[in-house]
């Protein structure tokens, strides 16, 4: 009987080891959704990996975070793809191989036929429940044609080869729906603008003084997309609230350096700040300063339509106000 029991823990050892050798040595997989585990099927949904990323010429490239700055592609440019894979097997999976594709997503997306071939890369180890990551496959969307394309990534090596192509039912494949952009316009360096709006007095400034009008012209040097230097006149009037006390103005003349970020195709966001000269109905120039912020709308480009708001701090005598303002910018 003795015998009879080690005979089958040793068999059973055995036939571990043989799982171990044969099966789930090497599982290379990549997530198709935010909740994938590796499992099959795998957790819903199954058409928004994480791990397949696009980097655009626009906005510089996302490095070191690719993954977390994702980006819509830009059609006829070389967009970057970058795929992570991992491993979940007990032994080191060699010479994974990922293939990129892409397809329209009105096709219904059967395979093969619906795929276009993107490219491929291979990397040599991924160590036991590690990852790995494929950069730079590159990719150019043929037009607006597509504007939601899908991307597929399809990773396998010798002993774990692709069984279904369905990112639902084989965790070698990954799902990730993407958009199509147009590229950015080449934006000319110079623009000019007109803004008028409304000026508000705060601090002790309102104990005397209630809210007036604005109004300001700009010219504005745009280094990159995304870096300005904005050279603006202002005129600035405020009610008085005091009897026996005229309404007054002040004029100023700002420097801003100015950062702005696209929030979506036709929007940004801006903010800026800089020193200013100010000059009163009457009285001595004064220095100051102010902040700002504000989006921008380019649909109609080259005009630009903008919504803002600047805090305006004039030191001695100490006046402060902010200006809520609206205007037209041209670009040329
Ligand atoms: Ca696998
Ligand atoms: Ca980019």
């Amino acid at each position: 009987m003795i015998v009879r029991k080690g005979w089958i823990s040793i068999s059973i050892i055995l036939l571990v080891i043989l799982c171990k050798v044969v099966i789930g040595q090497v599982d290379v997989w990549i997530r198709t959704g935010p909740n994938d585990n590796g499992s099959v099927p795998a957790i819903a949904p199954h058409e928004a990996a994480p791990d397949i990323a696009i980097d655009s010429p626009d906005n510089g490239w996302q490095l070191p975070s690719p993954f977390v700055l994702h980006e819509s592609a830009i059609y006829g440019q070389p967009n970057r793809i970058y795929v992570r894979v991992r491993n979940l097997g007990v032994n080191d999976a060699l010479n994974v191989t990922v293939k990129m594709y892409w397809a329209d997503h009105t096709s219904g997306l059967p395979w093969p036929s619906a795929w276009n071939f993107i490219g491929q890369k291979t990397v040599s180890l991924i160590s036991a429940g590690g990852e790995a990551i494929i950069s730079n496959i590159t990719w150019s969307p043929p037009g607006i044609a597509v504007r939601y394309p899908c991307l597929l990534a399809v990773a396998e090596c010798a002993v774990d080869p692709v069984s279904t192509y369905s990112p639902k039912d084989d965790n070698n494949i990954a799902q990730r729906n993407i958009t199509v952009l147009p590229p950015p316009p080449t934006r000319p360096r110079f623009s000019t603008s007109i803004h008028s709006g409304v000026a508000i007095p705060t601090g002790s400034f309102a104990d005397d003084f209630g809210r007036g009008w604005n109004v300001l012209v700009d010219g504005e040097y745009h280094f990159t997309s995304m870096l300005s230097l904005a050279a603006f006149v202002g005129y600035n009037r405020f009610d008085s609230k005091v009897a026996g006390v005229d309404d007054t103005y002040w004029f100023n003349g700002s420097l801003n350096l100015r950062f702005s970020q696209p929030i979506s195709m036709y929007w940004s966001g801006y903010i800026g700040f800089g020193p200013g000269v100010y000059i009163p109905e009457v009285g001595d120039r004064e220095l100051g300063g102010n902040a700002g912020l504000g989006c921008d709308f380019n649909r109609f480009f080259p005009f630009v339509f903008e919504l803002g708001a600047d805090y305006h701090w004039i030191f001695d005598p100490d006046i402060q106000f902010v200006h809520v303002h609206a205007g037209v910018l041209r670009r040329f």
